[in-house]
């Protein structure tokens, strides 16, 4: 029995302003009882959603050091948790990390684009590069815009039917991964929902999000981080989602209500509490 709490190693960039990648990550899974060591691929001063010229610092040079050391004080991680990355390089890096800790739940946010977009960062070599470290994930959280360019599919143009749901699911565990889940499904039943396969299992799950006008940075980071923690904490994987669902909405419903600025993120200083309250899940059904 592991004697302590479970440990992430967090390869994620710290952009200072903005509520995304390390500032939500940290936080997130520390109240739900994960160690998390950040492995920062670089710094920034915000994010680059919209917020003008962004100062950043590289700091690749010090992620292949950095692991060295880990290897040299033995230090053991149970899980290796990927996201936003600045280059090809950083990919290389992830996939040493990956190979050092092969008992390490492998967890890729495959970064790429949202709203049917490519993010300006992700020329289609960096997709390329994502698509390795998918192959060698256990869980992977594109949302639909990154499942699609990760498939190297047009964005789906009208919502989905369960039939189109499933595929895109198997499609992309075909690539490597156990776990699958994909975020804001446009349903052709009316709701937006996140679904999950369960490669091993053959099963499809889906929960459907109750639905708010907009969108903030750093969903992504919240939601794959609460999936992590949920993992790690035992949760099967229609609870992971359904726990990271409902964290969601209440985050974003609490910002929506002031109004403020979307560019800055989503409250999440106000909702973490919920985090640590016992849940009973009754919102995932089988897709
Ligand atoms: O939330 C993903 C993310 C992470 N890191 C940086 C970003 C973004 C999304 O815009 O700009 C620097």
């Amino acid at each position: 029995m592991l004697q302590r709490p479970p440990r992430v190693a967090a390869i994620h960039d710290l952009s200072g302003f903005g509520r995304c990648s390390l500032t939500v990550i940290l936080p997130v899974l520390s109240v739900m009882k994960v160690q998390v060591c950040p492995v920062t691929t670089a710094v920034l001063s915000t994010h680059t959603g919209g917020l003008g010229d962004v100062v950043v610092k590289d700091l690749t040079d010090m992620l292949e050091p950095a692991l060295a050391h880990y290897k040299r004080l033995g230090i053991e991680f149970e899980c290796i948790y990927t996201g936003w990355l600045g280059s090809s390089e950083q990919v290389d890096i992830c996939l040493d990390y990956f190979k050092s800790y092969p008992d390490a739940l492998a967890v890729v946010d495959p970064v790429l684009g949202d709203h049917g977009k490519p993010y300006r960062t992700s020329t289609s070599d960096q997709i390329a590069r994502m698509s390795e470290l998918v192959a060698v994930a256990d869980v992977i959280t594109p949302n639909l815009t990154e499942a699609a360019l990760l498939l190297g599919e047009e964005y789906p143009s009208a919502p989905l039917r369960q039939q189109e749901a499933r595929r895109l699911l198997s499609r992309l565990a075909n690539l490597g991964p156990r776990y699958v889940v994909i975020t804001g499904v446009d349903m052709a039943d009316d709701h937006i929902a996140n679904i999950g396969y369960d490669r091993e299992q053959g099963q499809y799950w889906r929960v459907d999000c109750n639905y708010v006008p907009t969108s903030y940075p750093g969903t992504g980071d919240i939601f794959a981080s609460v999936l992590v923690g949920g993992l790690l904490g035992g949760d099967s994987l229609p609870m992971a989602i359904e726990r990271s669902t409902r964290f969601l909405e209440i985050a974003v419903r609490t910002t929506f209500s002031y109004g403020s600025d979307t560019r800055y993120g989503v409250m999440l200083e106000s909702c973490l509490s919920w985090l640590t309250s016992p849940q009973t899940f009754e919102r995932y059904r089988l897709l």
